[in-house]
């Protein structure tokens, strides 16, 4: 007898084939003269999930089976991005399946693009999440990712008249074949009411929280894979419910409508994910999401140990160690209190010392308007009990401080988790640092300055908690799934290694003299921008060539990214151009991308100004092609699988000292774009990495800048003195992109020329020369192409196989655990 694969779990072609059809018909109930594309896409995301599940399942086991010690990422963001080619290339599968779906005259690249992208974040912390999730996975550590359910993602951005439109991200539309609902795994979660205390018979002081409201966290399981090894880890979202489907009381006393309406609160609080990567004024619900998903994380937590056969908690940390991705979870560090003191009658002292061994806390902004704070009676009111507790930390930390610094009272208000100037908040950032046993942040520069600022007095106190993690992107997805070209020709060039060990990347250097390498690599690249130009004239219906310089700024719009910088240059480009017809400039075509928080007006206004500029330059007849200027509606993951292989330069120009990392930049750079960028963020390590000379630096560093404003900035002084400037602002202002119509971007020239909180005007001139350069380089391909060959040669500390190794030693004290699949 022939010996057939199991239908679930085989990988030949002719299985995945069989598993297909039958799922088709089983699952999806279709037949392939009426199926859908989706039907299809479900189909096989259904024929994927199942061999996902062998490697899931058997990963779980031995985590239980060895007691692993387990790394928890709890994070309010995990921006994933489509599952369905991941996985493909994570379990080896691509080819195969690639195969497979054309002998059933199907083309796979049509069905990935039917999955709808989970996207459960805003931007670069959320994606960082997801990418060290993968990581996580690839090097066979055992880690949990915790977070949000929502039910609706960041919002889809059209863009109507230049502006931006948000539209609801209904992503669970056509049901998600990636996540197993666990309608029986169910922890519940208390909001606000009081507290008591009183001494139990055996003499033990105890309080006791009597809620007002009581809702319950439902789990579903995301299995995430690792980069072809057998480990699946989890990412365990939760979803809030009402704690019954029905009040009954509620309902015999006749208040039918009364009882449904706290079912509908109770789910409102994993219905959305906020928008904002800025301001959040005390906004209720947030503080409820954010609770609520750490309090379930921590029940899970606690009952996954009492699961493995401990029975006190005295060894939590040693079972655990729990990552705080900035301080949206750091409530984390009072409710595991609360836990381990009130619900499991540990003395202080003990449960602090856990706890404390247990957190660590990663900071992912400096600007002033992100640090999280709380409103004292909003929280009061919302977690009673906490409150309580912080207040106990903060005094018997005060404690601490004072022996240290007797007298220095400053000091004391300072550092106190309470802010008491003026209204009066709690400060979740110092929550999380003193909390946490390590302190981190995201670049070489970053975790300087957050030295010298935000947590200056933390580290005075506790110098030995900090440290610097800089972070690294997933090259799976990065590469391999968004970049097959450039992947095929470095794969035969050095082997396949590089994938999981990204230093190997080094090996092309001295392929960056090879002509016939570089002509190869010159045309990856081109059909790159060819198949980005073909989606734009798709979805923007605007002609873009490929052959002219492709510059890309996509990001969250954000003044200090300074995306209305680049839009100076562009006009700047453009006056050079009307000034002088003849003009022979290199053709280049400008790309945007990003999304606006919904509540912030100058950010939302910088998107029509660029749509503003775009329309007037590419129907102007004199720019004949040489300057396109293109804003892609709705970047996201997936997008940005699109934009970065095709892009020649990666626009990274942020006022020094306010981008913490970047993690654009390093896809950009690690698909062969060179960097135009400030000392800022992780752009001052690539451009050590990839070589000063490769790298197009310009602006006032941290330093100049605070000389600069030491002496009182004064913007118009550039604007005056330097006659181009001063003609572009102008032009701007005089309704020349606004159909004469001369306010609408006064709010963003006036506050260039009076305040220029982010140094634009400063930066310009630099910046504009720096450009300049950049075009006389990229007239020698010879020479750009052996540059951008250098650059992807010198990329692979930016892996986040990195960053997760630093992680598990500096931090984490975790190993792999090798998964074994039966035979
Ligand atoms: C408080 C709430 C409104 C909020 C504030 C700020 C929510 C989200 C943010 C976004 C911040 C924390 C963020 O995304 N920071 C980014 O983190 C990336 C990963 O470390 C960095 O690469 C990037 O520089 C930084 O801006």
């Amino acid at each position: 007898t022939v010996l057939t694969e199991d239908d679930r779990t085989g990988t030949s072609i002719e299985t995945l084939r069989r598993a297909f059809m039958d799922n088709l018909f089983f699952i999806q109930g279709r037949f392939p003269e009426v199926a859908t594309k989706n039907d299809y896409y479900l189909a096989l995301a259904y024929t994927v999930r199942d061999r996902l599940l062998l490697r899931w399942l058997n990963s779980a086991k031995t985590y239980r089976d060895q007691e692993s010690r387990t790394v928890c990422y709890l994070s309010a963001e995990f921006l994933l991005g489509p599952h369905l080619g991941n996985n493909l290339i994570n379990l080896g599968l691509y080819e195969a399946v690639e195969e497979a779906m054309r002998q059933t005259g199907l083309n796979l690249k049509e069905l990935l693009d039917q999955e709808e992208e989970p996207g459960l974040g805003n931007g670069g912390l959320g994606r960082l999440a997801a990418c060290y999730m993968d990581s996580l996975a690839t090097l066979e550590i055992p880690a949990i990712g915790y977070g949000i359910r929502y039910e609706y993602g960041i919002f889809d951005q059209e863009i109507r008249d230049g502006w931006q439109v948000e539209i609801t991200d209904k992503w669970l539309r056509y049901g998600n074949p990636w996540e197993i609902p666990r309608p029986e795994l169910i922890l519940q979660v208390k909001f606000g009411g009081h507290t008591y205390s009183y001494t139990d018979d055996q003499g033990r002081y105890r309080v006791v929280w009597e809620p007002h409201q009581v809702i319950q966290g439902v789990a579903y399981d995301t299995p995430i894979l690792g980069y072809k090894v057998n480990t699946a880890n989890l990412l365990r979202l939760w979803r809030a419910e009402a704690v019954e489907s029905f009040d009954f009381q509620a309902f015999n006393t006749g208040d039918y409508y009364g009882a449904v309406n706290q079912k509908i609160a109770s789910e409102n609080i994993t219905k959305v994910l906020y928008p904002n990567d800025e301001q959040l004024q005390g906004k209720e619900l947030r503080l409820m999401q954010q609770y609520f998903f750490c309090s379930c994380a921590l029940q899970d937590m606690i009952r996954l140990y009492k699961q493995s056969g401990n029975k006190d908690l005295s060894r939590f940390h040693e079972k655990f160690t729990v990552q705080l991705n900035d301080t949206h979870p750091a409530i984390s560090v009072a409710e595991l209190m609360r836990l381990l003191v009130d619900e499991h009658l540990m003395p202080w002292e003990q449960a602090w010392d856990i706890t404390r061994q247990t957190f660590a806390y990663t900071n992912h902004t400096l600007l002033p308007e992100a640090l999280e704070k709380w409103p004292l009676d909003l929280f009061g009111s919302l977690l009673p009990r906490h409150l309580q507790i912080i207040y106990e930390i903060n005094q018997r930390f005060l404690d601490q401080v004072r022996l240290q610094y007797p007298g220095d009272n400053d000091r004391l208000r300072r550092l106190s988790i309470i802010d008491e100037s003026g209204c009066r908040y709690v400060r979740m950032a110092h929550l999380a640092a003193v909390g946490s046993h390590a302190i981190n942040g995201v670049a070489a520069l970053h975790s300087e300055l957050l030295k010298q600022t935000v947590l200056k007095d933390f580290y005075e106190l506790t110098p030995q908690k900090f440290s610097n993690k800089t972070n690294g992107v997933t090259p799976r997805r990065w590469m391999v799934l968004s970049n097959p070209g450039l992947t095929r020709l470095i794969t035969e060039r050095i082997g396949e290694d590089w994938v999981k060990h990204l230093d190997q990347l080094r090996r092309l250097e001295p392929l960056a003299e090879d002509r016939d390498f570089a002509a190869q690599w010159r045309s990856v690249k081109h059909e790159n921008k060819e198949r980005l130009a073909a989606y734009i004239r798709d979805r923007v219906g605007v002609t873009v060539d490929p052959h002219s310089l492709f510059s890309i700024l996509v990001k969250r719009i954000h003044e200090y990214k300074r995306q209305h910088l680049c839009v100076l240059n562009i006009i700047t480009l453009y006056q050079m151009l009307k000034d002088n017809p003849q003009l022979d400039m290199v053709p280049q075509t400008f790309i945007f991308g990003g999304k606006a928080a919904p509540g912030y007006y100058m950010a939302k206004l910088i998107i029509k100004l660029i749509n503003s500029v775009a329309d007037v330059i590419n129907h102007d007849p004199a720019v004949r092609d040489r300057l396109k200027v293109v804003f892609l509606p709705d970047y996201n993951v997936t997008l940005g699988q699109r934009v970065y292989p095709a892009a020649d330069l990666s626009q990274q120009i942020s006022t020094a000292g306010y981008e913490a990392s970047g993690t654009g930049n390093m896809k950009f750079a690690l698909n062969g774009a060179l960097t135009i960028g400030t000392l800022d963020g992780a752009n001052v390590e690539i451009r050590e990495e990839v070589g000063a000379e490769n790298f197009f630096l310009f602006g006032n560093t941290v330093e100049q800048l605070q000389e600069l404003w030491r002496n009182g900035y004064r913007p118009w002084e550039f604007a005056n003195s330097n006659p181009m400037l001063k003609r572009v602002l102008d032009l701007i202002g005089s309704g020349y992109f606004s159909h004469g119509d001369t306010a609408l971007f006064r709010p963003i020239v006036e506050h260039l020329w009076q305040n220029d909180r982010y140094c634009l005007l400063a930066d310009y001139q630099s910046y504009v020369d720096c450009h300049q350069q950049v075009l006389q380089v990229y007239q020698d391909q010879a020479q750009w192409t052996k540059m951008s060959i250098l650059n992807v040669a010198r990329m692979g500390k930016f892996s986040s196989d990195r960053a997760i190794r630093e992680y598990c030693q500096d931090i984490w004290h975790v190993e792999p655990v090798k998964i074994v699949l039966p035979a």
